[in-house]
């Protein structure tokens, strides 16, 4: 059997073997069987939810064939492999990906069809695996699809949250959270395995103990409660290809040891209660997006997920290998932000305590299987945890930690002798009124690698966060791998007519671009063909229609699909300024409403002053997130005058759409002309959704922040609308904001005083808004941005002209958006899965 599948390495051999997806007859008898079976119901009583479940099961079927044979070859051939740690993975739905990876949608949707039926149907009853806050735990997502792939041997390890992201319902124009049971029914795409089930420990204490072996002392932990870690796996499926990764989410499960002598009859109840306690482990995803709040289950979900991560991992190495300089050479273990970090702490334990390796041996090993990857410069994101918390949880963590520290700062005195400053600055405990340690510190000091997420960022945090560590250790220490996205669910599956266009006129009928996303630039030759850019651009309307109906049904507001689609969608943070886009349009109102009052018309001031327009929002704020939630309210009460303005007709909309997840993404995205990345310049460590947008035919309005700059390298400066001021300049505004005071501009004084007279609902509800701007220092440049993020907006309008069908439009709007698709070759996710493999793991792809 073994031999049977190692050489078997013919694609199109390996997907005859799996028939059932691509063979109609056999996928509807393993349906119905299914139906039989496991839902145990039979045809006349399956509605589209059964059929969801069903399909799912036939399909997994075929994957569960390739993952097994992948596990199989990956072990034989015993390479090195990489572990992906991430705390979220914001997956989506499973079950559309699948058939694309698998290349079978048409022949699934055919059966389905004949059993009674439709594909689009049945696809939306599959909840979104929403187990991610926003753009980081996506990535983590796009990387698993690339890992798979690009045939690397990869694993993703992360928690299998009962309630995932909340949902966010709009209610009177506030947002109000309510919880993301996404479980409810069973989930075909996990494979519990509950066979294996791994302890970890928490709380107790640490002795010393005289080994009689070595004739030293040794530290023992003796943990005081007990967790059991049962995986549940999901087969991440690659495109092209049958090779099928593992992605690890781990549940929490109670001991089934009892202290019987402790349970006497009176602490039944606390037994049960402590049973309960295991399982709100790995219960909940913490909703913050970009912010630290340091709370006790987090770090508990922490080390749970680390240490069976971990034991994994290891035991894995150990059934092959004795040598532990070897781990190297088989292990690589990448830290998704400093969530991870306790796993270094966790290693050095297991080496020195567990395995009898010398301190300095075991550190070496350590410093070459980790690297992370840095996500955010903004400090209240940079995780630190009080050392007593620390000390309580894991004491013995705690005192390894001290001991990393020691030996490191031993070593800064060395070569920086004197230099007390530094010492205190780079320890890796903060002494202060909470003592507690610095994650990114710890984590930096334990890897080979830290990478910076696009160009800009990872050259701010070499220049200011970082800095005295690029002193230490020396710039090789710190690279930068640009983010990407994977172009299978950002183009083939949310954008299948664009994405069929570009296979013909690539005369590509396998999609092969998909997996060589460079072959984009083809579509360059075709800029001046008329035709084309005519089908290009019915393409865009034909998704703008889509995503008017989308918002219809969300929000009962109408927007013509003919007009402006001008969208922010992503977590609503100051940072990323969504109040300078809502202020914007407010500005805009009042003109509009001006102009009225002038006596023109709405055509006229549509072809002279302001192009129709819908502006679209969407986003979550983090539930204590009290400025994101009076924004969300701001945008909802504008929306609310706006659009019940019987004057105005098409020439604005303003809508929020409720619960912006990623399943509505595919939606939005593909409907988009215009999309706003518009932070504040050098806080947007990257963006990815910039990404999306470009690669879907939309054009961006942004700063120059993040990887907006190498998008408008590729694709050019003039396809891309930038403003606003450069990250060298924002200290000084800051600092002048500070001591100066803020200037108001009077484009933006017009926009507070509609607010301060009630024009949309009670003023002091934006008060605190407002007052951080004009009072309280404009952190965020709000107002040294403002007017020229309108005039950004008045020259793209210009070329958008008056939408679908008119000339100026296809003569100067469509080829922008056709340059920008045939240049976004370099934000595929393989790139960077490739650049992390070649530069940081030191790993080649498997072509099983
Ligand atoms: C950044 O804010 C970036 C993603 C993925 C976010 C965003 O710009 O695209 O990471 N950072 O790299 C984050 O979540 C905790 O930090």
């Amino acid at each position: 059997p073994l031999n049977h599948s190692v050489n078997s390495t013919n694609y199109e051999e390996k997907k005859m073997e799996n028939s059932a997806v691509y063979n109609k007859d056999k996928f509807e008898e393993s349906f119905v069987r299914h139906v039989e079976s496991d839902l145990a119901r039979n045809m006349f009583n399956c509605d589209d939810l059964g059929a969801y479940q069903a399909a799912s099961n036939a399909i997994r079927d075929s994957v569960l064939v390739d993952w097994a044979n992948t596990q199989q070859q990956q072990t034989i051939h015993d390479g090195k492999r990489v572990y992906y740690l991430s705390l979220e993975f914001l997956m989506g739905r499973a079950m559309d990906n699948a058939l694309i990876n698998l290349d079978a949608r048409d022949q699934v949707a055919e059966a389905i069809g004949n059993l009674g039926f439709n594909l689009e149907d049945v696809l939306e009853q599959e909840p979104d695996a929403a187990l991610g806050n926003g753009g980081l735990g996506r990535l983590a997502a796009c990387f698993v699809d690339s890992m798979s792939s690009r045939n690397y041997s990869a694993w993703g390890y992360g928690l299998n949250y009962q309630y995932g992201i909340f949902k966010q319902e709009i209610i009177d124009g506030y947002q109000v959270e309510t919880p993301d049971y996404w479980l409810k029914y069973s989930n075909p795409w996990e494979v519990m395995r509950s066979e294996i089930q791994i302890p970890v420990d928490f709380y107790g204490y640490v002795y010393e103990h005289y080994d009689t072996n070595t004739g030293k002392p040794k530290k023992i932990w003796q943990g005081g409660e007990r967790v059991i870690a049962v995986p549940a796996d999901f087969p991440i499926p690659g495109f092209n290809t049958t090779n099928t990764n593992n992605l690890r989410l781990w549940n929490a499960k109670p001991t089934m040891e009892f202290d019987f002598s402790k349970f006497n009859n009176g602490d039944y109840q606390q037994s049960v209660a402590a049973q309960q306690r295991a399982e709100a482990l790995t219960s909940v995803l913490y909703p913050n997006d970009n912010f630290e709040k340091g709370k006790e289950l987090r770090l508990r979900q922490q080390y749970f997920w680390v240490a069976a991560s971990l034991h994994d991992i290891i035991r894995r190495y150990k059934k092959n290998h004795k040598d532990w300089d070897n781990l190297s050479n088989q292990v690589a273990i990448q830290l998704n932000d400093t969530h991870p970090t306790l796993a270094i702490v966790e290693l050095q334990r297991i080496l020195v305590d567990l395995e009898g390796l010398e301190w300095n041996a075991a550190w070496k090993i350590v410093q070459r299987v980790f690297a992370y990857t840095n996500h955010t410069v903004m400090t209240e994101a940079l995780e630190k945890w009080p050392v007593d918390l620390v000390g309580r949880l894991i004491p013995r963590h705690l005192e390894i930690i001290y001991e990393i520290n020691y030996f490191f700062l031993k070593d800064v005195e060395a070569k920086f002798p004197g230099d007390r400053d530094l010492l205190s600055r780079v320890s890796i405990i903060e002494e202060g009124q909470v003592k507690s340690v610095r994650m990114a510190y710890l984590a930096i000091v334990g890897s080979h690698k830290v990478n910076g997420v696009a160009e800009l960022h990872s050259e701010l945090i070499k220049t200011t966060i970082f800095k005295d560590f690029v002193k230490i250790f020396g710039p090789e220490r710190f690279t930068n791998v640009t983010n990407g996205i994977t172009p299978r669910r950002w183009l083939r599956q949310a954008n299948p007519k664009l994405a069929k266009l570009i296979s013909e006129k690539l005369n590509d009928p396998k999609y092969e671009y998909l997996t060589h996303l460079g072959n984009l630039k083809k579509l360059e030759n075709f800029v001046n063909d008329e035709a084309f850019l005519k089908e290009w651009d019915d393409i865009k309307f034909d998704n703008k229609r889509k995503l008017a109906a989308l918002i219809k049904e969300t929000t009962g507001v109408e927007v013509d699909p003919n007009v402006l689609f001008d969208i922010q969608v992503k977590r609503i943070h100051e940072y990323k300024r969504q109040q300078l886009n809502i202020f914007a349009v407010i500005y805009r109102y009042l003109h509009i409403k001006k102009l009225l009052a002038e006596g023109l018309s709405v055509q006229e001031i549509a072809e002279k002053h302001y192009i129709p327009k819908a502006s679209i929002f969407g986003g979550k704020a983090a539930p204590g997130y009290y400025m994101a939630k009076i924004i969300i309210h701001l945008i909802n009460t504008v929306g609310e005058v706006v659009n019940n303005d019987p004057e105005i007709g098409n020439l604005l909309k303003v809508v929020f759409i409720p619960d912006y997840n990623v399943s509505k993404a595919e939606i939005i995205i593909p409907g988009s002309d215009l999309s706003n990345h518009i932070s504040t310049a050098g806080t947007e460590a990257s963006g990815t959704s910039n990404m999306k947008f470009a690669l879907n035919g939309g054009l961006i309005i942004g700063t120059v922040d993040g990887a907006n700059v190498e998008i408008t390298r590729e694709i050019g400066e003039e396809n891309i609308f930038l403003f606003g001021n450069l990250a060298e300049s924002v200290d000084e505004l800051r600092h002048k904001h500070y001591y100066e005071g803020v200037k108001i501009p009077e484009s933006m004084q017009e926009v507070f005083n509609a607010i301060d007279t009630g024009m949309f609902g009670l003023p002091e509800e934006f008060k605190s808004l407002l007052d951080s701007i004009r009072y309280h220092s404009d952190y965020y440049l709000a107002t040294d941005d403002f007017d020229l993020f309108l005039d950004a907006h008045k020259k793209l309008e210009k070329m958008f002209g008056l939408g679908s069908g008119d000339p100026t439009h296809l003569r100067e709007w469509v080829p922008k958006s056709v340059l920008s698709v045939a240049n976004m070759g370099f934000f595929s996710s393989d790139r960077c899965i490739d650049e992390y493999a070649e530069n940081i793991w030191d790993v080649e792809p498997l072509n099983v």
